[in-house]
Order: C-alpha cells, then sequence, then structure tokens
C-alpha cells in the first residue's frame, strides 16, 4: 500500500477483517494463564514428583498437553507423566494402586485411579481456595512416551510462526468449549483433535501453506532406525526451530481473521468426511486405504462398535484414529457449529467485537 495514503479504498470486508484480527488476538490474551498459575503448577508438579519417587526412586514426573505445548487456557487441567527409568519397576497398574493411596494420606487432593485403563492413570483435583480460585485438575499417566512426543510437535508447530497458529488454536479450544462440542465422553472431540484439525489445515490446505510439514522435512544428518522410532512408530520430525526460522519463511500472507474465517468455510463445506482421513504427516488420506470405514457388511451392524465417523491419523501412532469417540450425532452436532461460524462472520456484523461475541455464545 501507499506509504502516504491511509487505506484509500478500504473495503467494509477489508475492515472487518482488520478488526477482526485485533479481536481475537485481544480476546486470546486475556484468556492466557498468568505466571502465577503457572508457577503454582509447576509446584505442583515437583510436589508430586517428590511423593511419587518415595515409591520409585528413578522416576521423573514431566508435563504434557497443553501445559507444555504453549495452547494452555486459564485454568485448564494439567496432564502429567510419570516415567520410570529403573529396569525392575512396578508394573504400572500397582503404582497407580499405591500412588493413589499414598496421595490421599498426603495431600489434600481427591484421588480417583484407573488402574486398567489402556494408560493407567490417577485423577486429582484440589477443591478452590482463595489462592487458587479454581482449584485444580490433574491427570497424572506412566510411560505415555508418545504423548510427551506429540506434545512436542505441537509445541514446534506453535513456535514456527506463533502469532497466527496459538491466536487460531487457543481461539477454537475456546470456542468448542464454550460451544460444548469439546467433551469426547459425550460423542464430540478432544481439545488435541481440534488442535490436529487446524494443523492439518495450516499445512495441507492453505495454499501457499501457513506451514511446514516438519515430519517430511530431511534430518540434517543420517539418523538410524533406533533414533527414530519408539513402540514401534516414527516418531522423528525437524525440531530445530531456530533454523527453521532462519531458513523457512511462510509465503502465505493471511491475517488471523481470514485463515479463521477459511477454516470455518473449509470444514463447514469442504472437508470430506464420508471418506477423507485429515492426516497432519501425510495429508488428505482415504479411510478405505486406511481400513477405517465403518463396517455396513455381513449384515450386523452395530453402532456402538462405530469408530470412524470422524477420521484424524495421530501424527505418530498412525493406526490411531484420534476422533473414534465422535458419534454420529456428535459429528452432525460439531459440523453444524463450523457451519454457524461460517454464517456468522460470513455476514460481516457491523463491529467484529460483535460477531466474536456471537461466535462464542
Ligand atoms: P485442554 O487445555 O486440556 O482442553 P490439551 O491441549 O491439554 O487441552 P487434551 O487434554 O485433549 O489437550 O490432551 C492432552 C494431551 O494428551 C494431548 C496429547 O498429548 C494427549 N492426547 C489426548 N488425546 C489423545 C488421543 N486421542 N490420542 C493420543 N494422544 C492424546
Ligand atoms: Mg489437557
Amino acid at each position: 500500500g501507499s506509504p502516504i495514503l491511509q487505506h484509500p479504498r478500504q473495503s467494509s470486508k477489508q475492515r472487518f477483517v482488520a478488526d477482526l484480527s485485533q479481536c481475537l488476538f485481544d480476546f486470546v490474551i486475556q484468556l492466557l494463564p498468568t505466571q502465577e498459575e503457572m508457577a503454582v503448577k509447576e509446584d505442583v508438579r515437583k510436589l508430586l514428583e517428590r511423593l511419587i519417587r518415595t515409591i520409585e526412586p528413578d522416576s521423573r514426573l514431566l508435563s504434557f498437553g497443553s501445559t507444555a505445548n504453549g495452547f494452555s487456557l486459564r485454568n485448564s487441567d494439567m496432564d502429567l507423566c510419570c516415567l520410570i527409568d529403573s529396569e525392575d519397576k512396578l508394573a504400572a497398574a500397582d503404582l497407580v494402586t499405591m500412588l493413589g493411596d499414598l496421595l490421599e494420606r498426603e495431600t489434600k487432593f481427591h484421588v480417583k485411579t484407573l488402574p486398567h485403563a489402556r494408560i493407567p492413570i490417577v485423577k486429582l483435583t484440589l477443591d478452590p481456595s482463595p489462592g487458587l480460585p479454581h482449584g485444580i485438575a490433574c491427570d497424572i499417566g506412566f510411560e505415555n512416551r508418545l504423548a510427551l512426543e506429540n506434545t512436542r510437535l505441537l509445541m514446534c508447530y506453535a513456535m514456527i510462526d506463533p502469532t497466527r497458529v496459538r491466536t487460531l488454536v487457543l481461539f477454537l479450544k475456546v470456542w468448542s468449549k464454550r460451544r460444548k462440542i469439546n467433551s469426547p465422553y459425550k460423542g464430540t472431540l478432544s481439545s488435541y483433535g481440534y488442535v490436529l484439525l487446524v494443523i492439518y489445515y495450516l499445512v495441507h490446505v492453505k495454499n501457499p501453506p501457513v506451514l511446514p510439514n516438519l515430519q517430511q522435512m530431511p534430518p540434517l544428518r543420517p539418523i538410524t532406525k533406533e533414533e527414530t522410532h519408539l513402540n514401534g512408530f516414527n516418531i522423528w520430525f525437524f525440531d530445530d526451530i531456530d533454523l527453521l526460522r532462519q531458513r523457512w519463511v511462510s509465503e502465505n500472507p493471511d491475517s488471523v481473521a481470514e485463515l479463521l474465517i477459511d477454516f470455518f468455510r473449509y470444514y463447514a463445506r469442504d472437508f470430506q468426511y464420508n471418506t477423507g482421513v485429515a492426516s497432519i504427516r501425510s495429508g488428505l488420506l482415504k479411510k478405505e486405504a486406511k481400513g477405517w470405514q465403518n463396517d455396513y457388511s455381513g449384515g450386523r451392524y452395530d453402532p456402538s462398535r462405530e469408530r470412524n465417523r470422524l477420521c484424524i491419523e495421530d501424527p505418530f501412532e498412525i493406526d490411531y484414529n484420534v476422533a473414534r469417540c465422535v458419534t454420529k450425532d456428535g459429528l452432525y452436532t460439531i459440523r453444524g457449529e463450523f457451519m454457524r461460524a461460517a454464517r456468522v462472520l460470513a455476514t460481516r456484523p457491523d463491529r467484529a467485537i460483535v460477531a466474536l461475541a456471537e461466535l462464542c455464545e
């Protein structure tokens, strides 16, 4: 544009988009956790680590999920993962039970243990108090190394283009919670699932892309299979973000608001829900090629076994559909919400702030 004339003929659309970007930043910033909250959470992690070490001296307690990947909102729960480095360690189920007893005795946490889950966990909650008006909710899992790696992958994506990626992701997390479509237990999608939808869109749908595909970039030096594989899955990705920020610049100039508007349009209208699988590693895949169609053959179709209405491939555990909890009704609701959001933004109310309020009401 001209350095002298100030936006000579800015259309109403351009004005709306510029306002909306500003509103999105402002909105998201006030929802970030405070320094104080982060410090309290780190203290809790250290305390729990000390207690676990009285049972397993060689253990470490690490943060994953939103507290560790840069996509954390105020008062979000804590996801912790216990790694044990010794050879002869307790079975996870026993450790969960023992730790549950110990925490019940020694702390004010309410404790619930799930020793026989796919990943055994201890669930903790702390009641609100003056210093912690929202209390704390915390899950401790065991040996969930893939979750630590997918957390690191998401963190790297967030760091490549913090302004656009974090604003979009944080907004979608708030939006999905306010619109009540963020409950895997009730048939809708987890936060992790929404984050993968955003990254898929920024890497594979946008042209030119906003983000590179970190899992397909050539490594800087030759690497062996032992270095790249964990539990049989390839977990390698390009993680030298300083170098990447020097060498890789996105040619996509879209603002946050333009990306958000187009994100909703894409998932309202264009994504092939019936046949497609969103894979951040490989782009758009076919359900058929992955054997992820719901099985209608053989006469007896059992909807309770339906796992593949919405298909999002995990970045590492590629035989795992992150959206497997999404039911037929759940998907109907989610798509309805994408359509509603696309419509609200397309009507472009007078002020962007009004559009935002309506989006999240
Ligand atoms: P909140 O702030 O808690 O809403 P979050 O970013 O912590 O969002 P989740 O609580 O959904 O996201 O997930 C926390 C981490 O757990 C993210 C990922 O490392 C792991 N995880 C969650 N769901 C799955 C899944 N279906 N498959 C594999 N890993 C998962
Ligand atoms: Mg979480």
